[in-house]
């Protein structure tokens, strides 16, 4: 938004500071993402069934007729959680003081765009983004970034907030982590709840690798009781290539489920993962020989609001090409967009 002439609209600004209560911020809150996703927020699937809420939405301009109407149900669904709602198309505003951020609002790939133009059209949105929550988040922020590029998007977000740890952005693999579970599931007849430790490794693209080689189906090695054919092709086209197989059969891309994912992935950085291991992409710290920075997806555990790397895993020569083609393509990504980091 800047070089917007025009006033920053604002709905409803009523926040009068409320003890107790987490301030959550939303971008794209209109989009079809925040549609699902802010009613799951409300209802306390996140952040727990007892824990006040502050929701701070943000749209662009364009967006903010849609906002009062997402506002308007928001209210009429009456959450006893919720103390307060802004609606907001300034930065600034919408992460004022937030606890928890999800950045979703971005521009959905459209059939005549490339990965590089979605680079170029959305890596800018981050850069304004990132200086806003480094100029007004709480410190002790955590950031979800769900847009995509989401991988670089958050890469720029995090290095345009110096003041805010790397650690505290991370970017949504758990929905490719979610298609894999229920991948899994399904070819063996059992809920979703059985399967445990299958991980997506790298970034939100085909190039990803679910790795199914830790996966577990009620306590027993899912490589035990699944075709090894079947784990290395099937399993791998179908959950890489799922976002374009819902566009073609919805028309329209993944939605409801992706919402679900970004409230697991937050719910476990906020509650803990219970011991399981869980993909989330953040900064690497070298892990894996991943290069440093790059926001990459890894197996991780979560306790106490902190999100820790399981190291030591081994890595055979399959994973390790997949690794290697997803580090290349990042490192693709970060040199388009090297302009933009400039600003940390
Ligand atoms: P929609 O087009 O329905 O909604 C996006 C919303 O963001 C719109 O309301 C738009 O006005 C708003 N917006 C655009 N620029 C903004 C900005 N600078 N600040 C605030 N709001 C802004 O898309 P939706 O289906 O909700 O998808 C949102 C993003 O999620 C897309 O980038 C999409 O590619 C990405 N996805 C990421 C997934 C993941 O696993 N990481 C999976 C699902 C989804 O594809």
């Amino acid at each position: 938004m800047s070089g917007d002439s025009r006033k920053n609209a604002t709905v409803n600004t009523t926040d009068d500071g409320k003890g107790g209560a987490l301030r959550v911020a939303v971008t794209g809150a209109a989009g079809n993402i925040g549609y699902a996703l802010l009613w799951r927020i409300a209802s306390g699937d996140c952040f727990g069934k007892n824990q006040p809420l502050i929701l701070q939405l943000l749209e662009i301009p364009q967006g903010m007729q849609r906002l009062s109407g997402v506002i308007m149900e928001l209210k009429d669904s009456a959450f006893p959680l919720i103390h307060d709602i802004v609606g907001t198309d300034d930065p600034n505003i919408a992460f004022k003081g937030a606890d928890a951020i999800f950045l979703v609002g971005s521009r959905p790939r459209t059939k005549d765009m490339d990965r590089a133009d979605l680079v170029a059209a959305n890596g800018p949105i981050f850069v304004g983004q990132g200086k806003a929550i480094d100029a007004v988040a709480s410190r002790d922020v955590r950031v979800i970034t769900v847009g995509n590029p989401c991988n670089t998007n958050a890469l720029i977000a995090n290095a345009n907030s110096p003041g805010i740890p790397s650690r505290q952005f991370t970017a949504m693999t758990r929905l490719d982590q979610n298609r894999a579970v229920g991948q899994i599931a399904d070819y063996l007849g059992v809920p979703a709840s059985k399967i445990d430790d299958v991980f997506i490794w790298g970034n939100h693209a085909n190039t990803m690798y679910p790795d199914p080689r830790f996966a577990k189906v009620d306590g027993n090695m899912v490589t035990e009781v699944i075709d090894s054919d079947w784990l290395t092709s099937k399993f791998l086209d179908t959950v890489s290539t799922r976002g374009k197989a819902i566009i073609v059969a919805r028309g329209a891309s993944s939605a409801a489920s992706a919402a679900s994912a970004a409230i697991d992935h937050m719910h476990d950085w906020w509650q803990g993962s219970d011991g399981r291991i869980v993909s989330m992409a953040l900064p690497s710290e070298g892990w894996y020989g991943v290069p440093e920075g790059l926001v990459f997806s890894f197996p991780c555990r979560c306790e106490g609001g902190e999100i820790e790397v399981v190291e030591g895993l081994p890595i055979d020569s399959f994973a390790q090409s997949k690794i290697d083609e997803n580090v290349t393509e990042l490192l693709k990504e970060r040199e388009a967009v090297k302009e933009l980091l400039e600003n940390s």
